[in-house]
């Protein structure tokens, strides 16, 4: 999957994504797309409003279009891909300078962005990839790298393996949250995992079952795992949301999250710091949603017909429970 991608020249842009943004208290930023005075427009189709790092990054997209004086038509598809096709369509009808957009599943993107491309609008991939042979039906991805998330927390837990035998079985028995299946960072955080704990044999994935994302379905899969499963030591979730719905069915069960059972989370949004500064999660690895400042820069060249590397890394920290105390005041989002 995406081996172009991952193939393709990376650079990081980081630094910008963490300043510029946020100063505006107005936050509808041509949200209905009749704001902004600048002569570009974007049409942009969000995934959703499925979590912490979500909102946070329709808030540093909206705030940035409207620094940039870039006017946004944006909507939100509700984690479905008929919403974000049917979004796209439209924005090709009403002829925008360029379309960006965060694809909820990595596949089926063909047809939509081959008519984009035979309107002669640009198309910016930001957040999570597409799995597409044509990389010409974009013109660069912004974004993390899931793959590697997935690793820095696996080797974590490689790291403090004996301290998260928590039952002193002797393995060291791991469930999984996944997110959204078929999505960019649901598929590359299991394989980035995988491949960190594959380094000590009594690591293993008992259980893996999605919870799309949110907060609700972590709780609800970790119910159904606190159930079936006998002996979990450890929770790797791939989101905070996930791993915050955890924590409330650990509670409900009677045990103690962050040391009856350990949690690992990926994305470092301020709910998440705060259950790791207060000890329930144990480790998170971070995932910058503020990638708006980067994204308007990226829409400005492209429309000016200037080139852009194929692909943007935003560049990402992780937190065990001493740094998140220290980092929470000054946290952003
Ligand atoms: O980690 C999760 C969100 O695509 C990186 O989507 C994003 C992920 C993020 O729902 O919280």
């Amino acid at each position: 999957m995406k081996k172009t991608l991952i193939a393709a020249t990376a650079i990081s842009l980081s630094a910008m994504a963490l300043t510029a943004c946020g100063s505006d208290s107005d936050s509808s930023a041509g949200a209905d797309g009749d704001s902004g005075n600048g002569s570009i427009t974007m049409g942009f189709a969000q995934v959703g409003a499925e979590s912490g790092w979500r909102s946070a990054n329709t808030k540093s997209i909206e705030d940035s279009a409207k620094e940039a004086g870039i006017d946004l038509k944006f909507s939100d598809a509700q984690q479905k891909q008929e919403n974000q096709i049917k979004a796209i369509r439209s924005y090709i009808q009403q002829k925008v300078d360029v379309i960006a957009f965060s694809p909820v599943v990595e596949t089926g993107w063909d047809t939509v962005l081959q008519e984009a491309k035979r309107a002669n609008i640009p198309v910016i991939l930001t957040d999570r990839a597409v799995d597409s042979e044509d990389t010409s039906l974009y013109k660069t991805f912004l974004g993390s790298d899931f793959v590697e998330e997935g690793q820095k927390a696996g080797q974590w837990l490689v790291d403090n393996a004996a301290d998260s035998d928590v039952d002193g079985d002797g393995d060291i028995d791991v469930v999984q949250l996944e997110g959204t299946t078929g999505a960019a960072p649901a598929i590359d955080r299991g394989e980035g995992f995988a491949d960190a704990i594959s380094a000590d044999p009594k690591i293993s994935v008992i259980a893996s079952q999605t919870g799309d994302f949110t907060r609700d379905g972590g709780k609800q899969v970790m119910e159904s795992f606190l159930q079936s499963e006998k002996g979990i030591d450890v929770v790797f979730a791939h989101n905070d949301d996930m791993g915050l719905g955890a924590i409330e069915a650990i509670k409900a069960a009677g045990l103690t999250p962050g040391k009856d059972i350990k949690i690992i989370t990926v994305d470092a949004v301020k709910d998440g710091m705060t259950a790791l500064a207060a000890g329930e999660i144990n480790y998170i690895v971070e995932c910058n949603p503020l990638l708006g400042p980067q994204l308007m820069d990226l829409a400005e060249k492209v429309v000016a017909g200037e080139d852009v590397p194929e692909r943007v890394v935003t560049e990402e920290t992780t937190f065990d429970q001493e740094q998140a105390a220290e980092a929470l005041p000054t946290r952003e989002y």
